[in-house]
C-alpha cells in the first residue's frame, strides 16, 4: 500500500461561508436590507421561493458553530461580514452589527481558528443599488470607507484580509445575466460593475494597508480552465479564448499588470469596457497584494456556434429567462464533455485545477512573488441523511474533495506556491438563486429544526485536517 500524500505541515486546512448564505437575523441589530433580501421578494427569482431572513440561524447559533469548526480540526475560518449589518445604508458603522463579528472573532482566537475576514461576498446595501450599486463610480469608494470602519473594528484581531469574492458574479452574473442580484439584464452596466468592482478592491486594499501594513491582504477570483472542444478548429480555440478572457485575464491583468487585456477590450468593445476607467484607476487596482485566492468549481470546453444555429436561451433556476453572462460574443457556449456532474450541473475534472493554478502561478502571481490560497472548492449532491439525520457522502463529495486536494498536492509537486485549501462549505446554506435545494456543506443542516449534522466528509476531513495526510476514505 501506497503512503497518504502529505501536505506541508504549515499549509492551513479550512472552510468558508458566507454572510447571506448562513447569518439569518435579516432585520436585527441595525441590519438593514442588501441586494439579495431585495431579490428574495421578486417573484421567480429564487427556486424554492426562499429568503435570507433564516438561513443557518448562524447569527444566534455562531458559538456553537465555532466549537463545530474546532471539533472537525479547521484552522482557518474563512467568513464575510455583511456590509448591511456594519454599515447600513453604506452609512457610518453600526455598532451593535459590528459587534457580532467581533464576538466571532474573539471565539475564533480562542479555538486557535484563525479569522479571514471577506468584505464583500455579493449582499451590497440596497441603499446603495438604488443609487446605481456597481454602475456608479461612488460605490467604490463607499466600499474604501466600509473596509477602514470595519478595519477599526477588528484590525488588532484579524491578520488576512479578502476585499472581495469572485468579482465576476457581482459584475456579469449580476448586471449582465441577471441571475444574481440585481438582476439586471445589461451587459454595459456589468462592464461598468467589473471596473467599480476592481476599483473597490484597489481602494479598500490602500485602506486596510493604511491601516497596518502588517496585514495579509489580497482578493477572491473564481477561474475556470477554457479548453477548446477540439484544438484543431480555429472557431473553438476562439471561444476558449473569449472565456478565458472573460472570467480569469480581464479580473487578473489589471489587478496584476495594471491594463485590462487588449483581446477582451476588443471584445467587449460594444458593451464600452474601460470607458469609465479614469486617469490613475489602473495604478489603484493594481496596488501590491499578498495572496491570491482561488475559488474553483469547474473547467469547461467551448466552440463558436456557427451563425444558422439557434443561441440557447439561459434561464435561472426556477426557469425565468435570463440573458447569457457575456463573454463578448453571444454565440460562445459550452460543450458537453460527458464527465460526472454535481448537483449544479457542473462537470467535475479535478485535473483542471493543477492546470490552473500552474498557469496563475506561471502569468500572475510566481512574477508577484505571492502565494494562492485556495478560498472555496467543494461540491453539492443530492444528499439523502438517513433517520438520525448523518449524510454518508463519501462517494460524492468526499470524493470530490479528495480528488481536488490532490490536484493541489499536484501543483504543490510541480512548485506552485500554495498555502491552503478551504472547502466550500462548512455549512449546508442557501445556494443563490437556487435557493436551499442545493446543498454544499460538509455538515447538513436540517432546515425545520437548523439541527447541524457532521457528514461523512467532515469526518473525514476532520482527519486530513489533524494529520496533513489525504487520508484513505475508506479509514474514516
Ligand atoms: O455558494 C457559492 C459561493 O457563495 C460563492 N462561490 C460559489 C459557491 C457555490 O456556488
Amino acid at each position: 500500500m501506497t503512503n497518504p500524500l502529505t501536505f506541508p505541515s504549515n499549509f492551513a486546512f479550512g472552510a468558508a461561508t458566507a454572510a447571506f448564505q448562513i447569518e439569518g437575523a435579516a432585520k436585527e441589530d441595525g441590519r438593514r436590507p442588501s441586494i439579495w433580501d431585495h431579490m428574495c421578494t421578486e417573484p421567480g427569482r429564487i427556486l424554492d421561493g426562499s429568503d435570507g431572513s433564516v438561513a443557518c440561524d448562524h447569527y444566534h447559533r455562531m458559538p456553537a458553530d465555532v466549537d463545530l469548526m474546532a471539533s472537525l480540526n479547521l484552522d482557518t475560518y474563512r467568513f464575510s461580514t455583511s456590509w448591511a449589518r456594519v454599515c447600513p445604508d453604506g452609512g457610518p458603522l453600526n455598532t451593535a452589527g459590528a459587534d457580532f463579528y467581533s464576538r466571532l472573532v474573539d471565539h475564533l482566537l480562542e479555538k486557535n481558528i484563525r479569522p479571514w475576514l471577506t468584505l464583500y461576498h455579493w449582499d451590497l446595501p440596497q441603499a446603495l443599488e438604488e443609487k446605481g450599486g456597481w454602475t456608479n463610480r461612488d460605490t467604490a469608494y463607499r466600499f474604501a470607507d466600509y473596509a477602514s470602519t470595519l478595519a477599526e473594528v477588528l484590525g488588532d484581531r484579524v491578520p488576512i484580509w479578502t476585499t472581495l469574492n469572485e468579482p465576476w458574479c457581482s459584475s456579469f452574473l449580476s448586471y449582465a445575466a441577471g441571475e444574481h442580484a440585481p438582476g439586471l439584464q445589461d451587459p454595459s452596466a456589468a462592464v461598468d460593475a467589473v471596473h467599480h468592482l476592481l476599483l473597490a478592491h484597489g481602494l479598500g486594499i490602500q485602506a486596510l494597508r493604511d491601516y497596518d501594513s502588517n496585514l495579509t491582504l489580497g482578493i477572491t477570483t473564481n477561474h475556470t480552465v477554457a479548453h477548446p472542444a477540439d484544438p484543431d478548429n480555429p472557431r473553438d480555440v476562439d471561444a476558449a479564448r473569449r472565456i478565458d478572457g472573460a472570467f480569469n485575464r480581464i479580473f487578473l491583468d489589471p489587478i496584476f499588470k495594471g491594463e485590462y487585456p487588449a483581446d477582451v477590450l476588443e471584445d467587449m468593445s460594444s458593451a464600452g469596457l474601460g470607458e469609465v476607467c479614469r486617469a490613475g484607476d489602473l495604478e489603484i487596482i493594481s496596488s501590491p497584494i499578498d495572496v491570491l485566492g482561488i475559488n474553483f468549481y469547474n473547467g469547461g470546453a467551448f466552440t463558436t456556434l456557427a451563425e444558422d444555429e439557434p443561441i440557447p436561451q439561459p434561464t435561472n433556476a426556477a426557469g425565468l429567462a435570463l440573458s447569457t453572462p457575456f463573454v463578448g460574443s453571444e454565440r460562445v457556449v459550452g460543450v458537453d464533455r460527458h464527465l460526472p456532474h454535481t448537483h449544479m450541473g457542473w462537470e467535475v475534472d479535478a485535473k483542471d485545477l493543477r492546470i490552473l493554478l500552474n498557469r496563475l502561478q506561471r502569468d500572475y502571481t510566481g512574477p508577484a512573488g505571492i502565494p494562492m490560497v485556495i478560498t472555496e472548492n467543494g461540491a453539492a449532491y443530492d444528499d439523502k441523511p438517513d433517520q438520525e439525520g448523518f449524510v454518508d457522502d463519501t462517494d460524492t463529495r468526499a470524493t470530490y474533495i479528495r480528488d481536488h486536494l490532490k490536484a493541489v498536492h499536484a501543483a504543490l509537486e510541480d512548485g506552485v506556491d500554495i498555502r491552503g485549501y478551504l472547502v466550500w462549505s462548512l455549512l449546508d446554506n442557501f445556494e443563490w438563486a437556487w435557493g436551499y435545494t442545493r446543498r454544499f456543506g460538509i455538515v447538513r443542516v436540517d432546515y425545520e429544526t437548523l439541527t447541524r449534522t457532521p457528514k461523512a466528509s467532515a469526518l473525514w476531513y476532520a482527519q486530513v485536517a489533524r494529520t496533513h495526510q489525504l487520508v484513505p476514505l475508506e479509514d474514516t
